[in-house]
């Protein structure tokens, strides 16, 4: 009798996050540390919030021309949140149940960070919304990338060149401030998942510091073989 196949499930893939301040090079590093996984035989994807899913990009492109903004802060979150449901359910756990990395660009720390310590959003709301949207997934890992204000929104506007500032990079230089300390703020809350990462230093040695963390926290738990 033929024996019967044994599916196995592959293990749930990991969960890493990148926020930080406007311009303080998430996208780049996130690009690099992908290629290394990748290069390391670790299926991983890159994504992004807000956005990230076919849904969830038509709600950034509303709330990065500023029409959220129109509708008052308890409103333009929620399509935030709008957006982060959609991210969740069709990219972000299909890819973890399949065993990939997920490598994403902002997540609800920046919810957290932007609507309700600067936005003044209600900490109950944004909580509700926390649980209605994402339950209990949480980054296994989340690198806060920390520069100067000044640094950071030197380089954005480097990147842009002409074209017009988007919805937060046109805050005033206060909030910038505020947005810098209140990422800090959250990295000594909750240094199990969050390591602050000193990044005014040129892309390389950026790179080297987000990938000396990662091997110490999460590749001692992957065949060493893979990314020696
Ligand atoms: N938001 C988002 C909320 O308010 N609530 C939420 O819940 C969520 C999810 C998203 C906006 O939405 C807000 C926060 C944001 O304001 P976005 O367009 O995705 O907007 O913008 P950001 O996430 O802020 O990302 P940026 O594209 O502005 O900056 P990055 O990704 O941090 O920086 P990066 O890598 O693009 O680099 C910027 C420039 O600097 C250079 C790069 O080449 C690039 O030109 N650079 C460096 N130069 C020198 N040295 C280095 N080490 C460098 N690293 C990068």
């Amino acid at each position: 009798m033929a024996k019967a196949r044994v599916k196995r499930r592959p293990s749930r893939g990991h969960f890493i996050t990148f926020e930080g301040g406007e311009g303080s090079g998430k996208s780049t590093q996130i690009r690099r540390l992908a290629e290394r996984l990748n290069g390391a035989k670790l299926r991983t994807i890159v994504t992004r919030e807000p956005g990230g899913s076919p849904g969830a990009e038509i709600i950034r492109h509303l709330l990065l021309s500023g029409m959220g903004k129109l509708l008052g802060p308890d409103a333009e979150t929620l399509l935030f949140a709008a957006a982060r449901d959609d991210h969740v359910r069709t990219v972000i756990l299909p890819a973890l149940n399949q065993g990939t990395w997920v490598l994403c660009d902002r997540f609800f720390d920046s919810t957290r960070v932007y609507q309700g310590r600067l936005g003044q959003v209600p900490p109950g709301l944004v909580s509700a919304m926390q649980r209605v949207t994402i339950g209990d997934l949480k980054p296994d890992l989340t690198f806060i990338l920390d520069v100067p204000v000044e640094v950071g929104l030197k380089r954005a506007a480097a990147r842009r060149g002409s074209a017009a500032p988007d919805r937060f990079e046109a805050e005033n230089v206060q909030f910038h401030q505020d947005l810098r300390e209140a990422y800090k703020q959250l990295a000594a809350e909750d240094p199990q998942r969050c390591v602050l990462i000193n990044a005014d230093a040129d892309a390389d040695a950026v790179s080297e510091r987000i990938w000396n963390v990662l091997r110490e926290r999460l590749l001692a738990t992957v065949p060493a073989a893979s990314h020696a």
